[in-house]
C-alpha cells in the first residue's frame, strides 16, 4: 500500500470521498447574469467539495493553431491558450490546484484579485516556484466582483510570450448597474513568429507580427453573435509583452464600466468608440448595437490587424516597378515588385504566393463583397434582429439600396460632381 492509498482510506474513513463523489454541477449564476462566453476558448470546470469550488490548472506545452496554416508549439493551461476562463461568484472560496508540466518552474499570479499575500503567486517573494512535475495548491476567497486575469510570475517574459494566461470573471452576488444579455471574455495578445517558424520568440521586444483575440487571429477569430438593442458586455484583457491595444468598435458606442480595479461610477464614464487596453490591464466595455449588420471590432493599430507582416522592407509605394522588375528579373527569374501601388491587393493574392511553410503572411479572410484584407486582432459582431436564428458564419443581408456602390452617371450629373 502506497502513501496515496493510505490517504484514500483516510478520506473514506472521514466520509470525504463520498462528498467528493457527490460533487456535481456548479450552482447557477445569480439571476440576471448570463454565463461568460470565451470565444475560441473554454471555462474552467469546478467540482464543489464541502462548499469550496475545486479546480485544476495544468500548465503544459500545447499544439496551437492561430489560424488555418499557422500552427505553433505554445505553452498553455489545460491544453489551450489562453487557459480556461475562471468564472465564479463574489464570495466563492476556491481551491485551485496547479500542476506544472512545463520544462521549467512556474507559478500562478491572480492578477487584480485581493487575496492573502501567500497566495499571490510571485516566485521567490511569496512562494517557492512550482518545479516541473509538482502540483501546488492555492486557496482563497474572491471578495470582490470584477474581471481579473491569471498568469505565471516566474520567467514571465518567456511564459507569457508563449501563451500562459487566462481571464478571471467574478460575478457580483446581484446585478450591479444595467443587466446585460450577453457577456464575452477576450484576451488580447501579441506574438512574434518569424515566417516558417513553429515557436513564438519570447525575446521579442518589437515587431510583433501575430496579434490575437483569445490566441486566434482573423479569419479564425469566432464572430460574436448578438441581438439588436441587447446590452452586451465585453471583458478585454491584455497580457501582451510590450503592446497596448486600442480596441475600436464599429456601429456602436462603448463605455468602460469596469476595470480590473473595480467598477467605474456611471458619472465618471466617458463615451468612446475606441477603448485603450494597456498592457497588464482589463477594460470591461458595455455596448448596445442600435442597428443590425456585420460590425467590425478590431485593434486600431494598423500593424495589429495584419498577419505576419514583415517590417524590414524599403518604401515601395510610388516606386517605378516596371524598371525595377526588369533589372531584378535579369538575376531573379519571375521577380515582381509588391506594394508599389499600395498593399491592399496583396492580402487576397498572398495565399496563392510562394510563402514559407507554416506562415500566413498578410492573409485575410473571405467576405460577402470581396476578400477582407485584414488579419490579426480583428473580429466581427454579427448583430441580428433574432440572434437565436443567426448563422454565425453567415453575413448580413443588406436591404436593397443601403450598400455603398459605384455612382451612376445620372447621379453624378444630378449632384453636379465632376470626375
Ligand atoms: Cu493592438
Amino acid at each position: 500500500m502506497n502513501r496515496r492509498d493510505v490517504l484514500k482510506l483516510t478520506a473514506v474513513g472521514a466520509g470525504l470521498a463520498a462528498v467528493a463523489e457527490a460533487a456535481g454541477e456548479v450552482a447557477a449564476l445569480p439571476a440576471g447574469q448570463p454565463a461568460v462566453v470565451t470565444p475560441n476558448g473554454s471555462t474552467l470546470p469546478w467540482k464543489v467539495v464541502r462548499g469550496v469550488k475545486v479546480g485544476h490548472l495544468v500548465a503544459e506545452v500545447v499544439k496551437h493553431t492561430f489560424a488555418p496554416g499557422l500552427d505553433v508549439e505554445a505553452w498553455g493551461y489545460n491544453g489551450g491558450t489562453p487557459g480556461p476562463t475562471i468564472e465564479v461568484v463574489q464570495g466563492d472560496t476556491v481551491r485551485l490546484y496547479v500542476t506544472n508540466r512545463l520544462p521549467e518552474a512556474t507559478t500562478v499570479h491572480w492578477h487584480g484579485v485581493l487575496l492573502p499575500n501567500g497566495m499571490d503567486g510571485v516566485s521567490g517573494l511569496t512562494q517557492k516556484p512550482i518545479p516541473p512535475g509538482a502540483t501546488f495548491k492555492y486557496e482563497f476567497t474572491f471578495k470582490d466582483a470584477g474581471t481579473f486575469m491569471y498568469h505565471p510570475h516566474y520567467d514571465e517574459m518567456t511564459q507569457m510570450a508563449l501563451g500562459l494566461m487566462g481571464m478571471i470573471v467574478v460575478h457580483p452576488r446581484s446585478v450591479r448597474g444595467l443587466p446585460v444579455k450577453r457577456d464575452f471574455a477576450l484576451m488580447t495578445h501579441a506574438w512574434k513568429l518569424r515566417a516558417g517558424m513553429r515557436r513564438p520568440d519570447p525575446t521579442a521586444m518589437s515587431d510583433f507580427n501575430v496579434l490575437t483575440f483569445n490566441s486566434r487571429c482573423f479569419p479564425a477569430t469566432a464572430p460574436l453573435v448578438v441581438g439588436v438593442g441587447e446590452r452586451v458586455r465585453v471583458r478585454l484583457g491584455n497580457l501582451s509583452a510590450m503592446d497596448h491595444h486600442s480596441i475600436h468598435f464599429h456601429g456602436v458606442r462603448a463605455e468602460v464600466a469596469w476595470t480590473d480595479g473595480g467598477e467605474v461610477p456611471p458619472s465618471a464614464r466617458v463615451p468612446e468608440v475606441t477603448v485603450l487596453v494597456p498592457v497588464g490591464s482589463v477594460r470591461v466595455v458595455e455596448l448596445t448595437f442600435p442597428a443590425p449588420g456585420d460590425w467590425a471590432m478590431h485593434c486600431h493599430m494598423t500593424h495589429h490587424v495584419m498577419n505576419q507582416m514583415g517590417h524590414a522592407g524599403p518604401v515601395m509605394v510610388g516606386a517605378d516597378a516596371q524598371r525595377i522588375d526588369a533589372r531584378v528579373q535579369s538575376v531573379v527569374k519571375g521577380y515582381m515588385t509588391m506594394g508599389h501601388d499600395g498593399m491592399g491587393a496583396m492580402s487576397a493574392m498572398a495565399p496563392m504566393m510562394d510563402s514559407p511553410p507554416n506562415s500566413i503572411p498578410m492573409y485575410g479572410g473571405p467576405g460577402p463583397f470581396a476578400h477582407i484584407d485584414m488579419g490579426g486582432m480583428f473580429t466581427v459582431f454579427k448583430v441580428r434582429p433574432d440572434p437565436s436564428k443567426a448563422d454565425p458564419d453567415g453575413f448580413w443581408d443588406h436591404p436593397k439600396g443601403t450598400v455603398a456602390e459605384e455612382a451612376t452617371e445620372g447621379e453624378l450629373l444630378l449632384d453636379g460632381i465632376e470626375v
